[in-house]
């Protein structure tokens, strides 16, 4: 993709995108210098839960690849050049030579604390930042294979290999292992200053070595599929590395960003921060939680995990539990108007409280959150999902605001990027893209922006946090009442020359 707008112009690729929601595989031609967009195949990704804790659903994952694979090489045949993986981070498969050793775990199952005092009861989070850069989030996959080494029929000591998810669906495809530097870089067994593996690290946890596979950088050449792979999807094609942590896929597509840009990458996480030459290690960026994950082209992705639109999510899913992924887009229509409708000013909670992560009853816990300061609790549903986007948009704010001051680092542009628009629901239209542009206090603000810039002598963005509310709440953002300085595009043009469409 890096090609776009560029002199080489590669054919048509296929994109396999796994959220943690839903998945996709979408053919992209890239046609003098405009990269347009197919979509292929759009599949629910529904964790299992079974007695042993939370899993993904592997195999189903695999298997709808396979079928959009195929389907795409049916839509242009004989014209695919490569093939690119990206998925959520930190997650894993253990493997025996070909062997996957159990069901991968979910990072929000509850085993991962676990993990926490077992790391920190070996090195000290002071310590582990200043080596691996990463934000303190209780499902880093070195917590979660300390907790293997714990658990009963523990399985880390029988593997050879451990293989991130995009990783682990490269192999299947063409039978290579390696480890993508982007995604390993969520592991927080990755050096921040060095991008390589922290070997001695892993040995003092008594993570074996060697299960850490060679690592690749995104452009990187896989293999092709394999014979059995390729007779089931139609020929053998190219698998080519990606940057396959999907933030660092989503900050790479940003269109034209320049340098001094910001982005909130939102889906069922906030990702929000800068992307900037090296990494942020001070005891300042640590204490905030900001993280420091590698990015496409050996850049720093410095940001901060906002808990995103998991929360809207997960308290469909709360409500209705028996409803189809259809069914509750609908009525997630209902409830955006209906929150709409809720007179503003309702107070915010802490999103990043780790008590919603785990899933279950995150109505009931914001509830209790509110009970529990002795502030009046939302009582309606609509009133619940007017509190979620209010509270993420004033956490987003926060944290571009926040960013820049950790990494001393101004901008005068911020991306929105992702399907911001909506929670992520396996039937959504094609991802949003919003992008607003601003270097100055906008003249003329579109009806459904309020943003603004701090005064000139401070290049720093402040962000006003009804802006997110709005962006994520307005149902129908209208192109027209964009001004220059500001352009919504649904994924159907971008004005410049790295552009896309469907
Ligand atoms: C977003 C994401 C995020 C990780 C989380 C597990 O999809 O990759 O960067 O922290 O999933």
């Amino acid at each position: 993709m890096t090609a776009v707008g560029g002199p080489a112009e590669p054919g048509v690729v296929a994109a396999v995108d796994l959220g943690a929601t839903s998945g996709r595989v979408i053919l992209g031609r890239i046609d003098r210098g405009v990269l347009q967009m197919r979509h292929i195949a759009r599949f629910a990704n529904n964790p299992v839960h079974t007695r042993d804790g939370m899993h993904w659903n592997l195999l189903e994952l695999y298997r709808e690849v396979l079928l959009g694979l195929a389907a795409a090489e049916r839509e242009v045949p004989g014209e695919i050049v490569s093939v690119g993986i990206d998925s959520w981070g930190v997650d894993y498969g253990l493997f025996r030579g070909d062997r996957l050793l159990g069901v991968p775990f979910h990072y929000r199952d509850v085993r991962n604390d676990a993990g926490v005092t077992a790391v920190h009861a070996r090195i000290s989070p002071e310590e582990l930042f200043a080596r691996n850069g990463l934000q303190h989030l209780n499902f880093n996959t070195v917590y979660q294979l300390v907790v293997e080494q714990q658990a009963a029929g523990e399985l880390l000591s029988l593997a050879d290999r451990m293989l991130l998810i995009p990783d682990l669906l490269n192999f299947w495809l063409t039978g290579k292992a390696y480890s993508e530097r982007s995604n390993a870089s969520t592991t927080g067994l990755l050096g921040a200053k060095t991008g390589e593996w922290d070997l001695d690290l892993a040995a003092s946890l008594g993570i074996p070595r060697a299960i850490l596979p060679p690592l690749i950088d995104a452009g990187a050449a896989v293999g092709k599929l394999s014979l059995d792979v390729a007779a089931r999807v139609g020929r053998a094609l190219n698998v080519v590395a990606v940057g396959s942590h999907d933030t660092a896929s989503a900050v790479a597509a940003i269109p034209n960003p320049g340098r001094d840009f910001a982005y909130v990458s939102c889906g069922t996480w906030g990702l929000v921060g800068l992307e900037i030459d090296a990494p942020v290690l001070s005891e300042e960026a640590r204490l905030a939680n900001f993280t420091n994950e590698g990015g496409v082209d050996g850049r720093t992705r410095f940001l901060h995990n906002v808990m995103g639109l998991w929360l809207l999510s997960e308290s469909l899913r709360f409500w209705e539990p028996a409803a189809t992924d259809a069914q509750r887009s609908s009525l997630l229509e209902e409830l955006l108007s209906d929150a709409a409708r809720v007179p503003s000013g309702v107070p915010v909670f802490d999103v990043n409280d780790p008590v919603f992560l785990p899933a279950g009853d995150v109505p009931v816990r914001i509830r209790n959150w509110y009970g529990t300061r002795g502030e009046r609790a939302p009582e309606s549903r609509a009133e619940i999902v007017r509190c979620i986007i209010e509270s993420l948009a004033q956490a987003f704010a926060a944290a571009v605001h926040e960013a820049t001051r950790l990494a001393d680092h101004d901008v005068s542009v911020l991306h929105i990027v992702g399907v911001a628009r909506r929670m992520p629901c396996c039937v959504r239209p094609p991802p949003i893209v919003q992008d607003c542009v601003w270097s100055q206090a906008p003249p003329r603000l579109p009806r459904w922006v309020t943003c603004w810039c701090r005064p000139a002598h401070s290049a720093r963005l402040a962000v006003n946090s009804k802006t997110f509310a709005r962006l994520l709440s307005d149902p129908h953002p209208s192109p027209s009442t964009c001004q220059d300085r500001l352009s919504v595009w649904s994924n159907v043009r971008f004005p410049s020359q790295r552009s896309c469409s469907t």
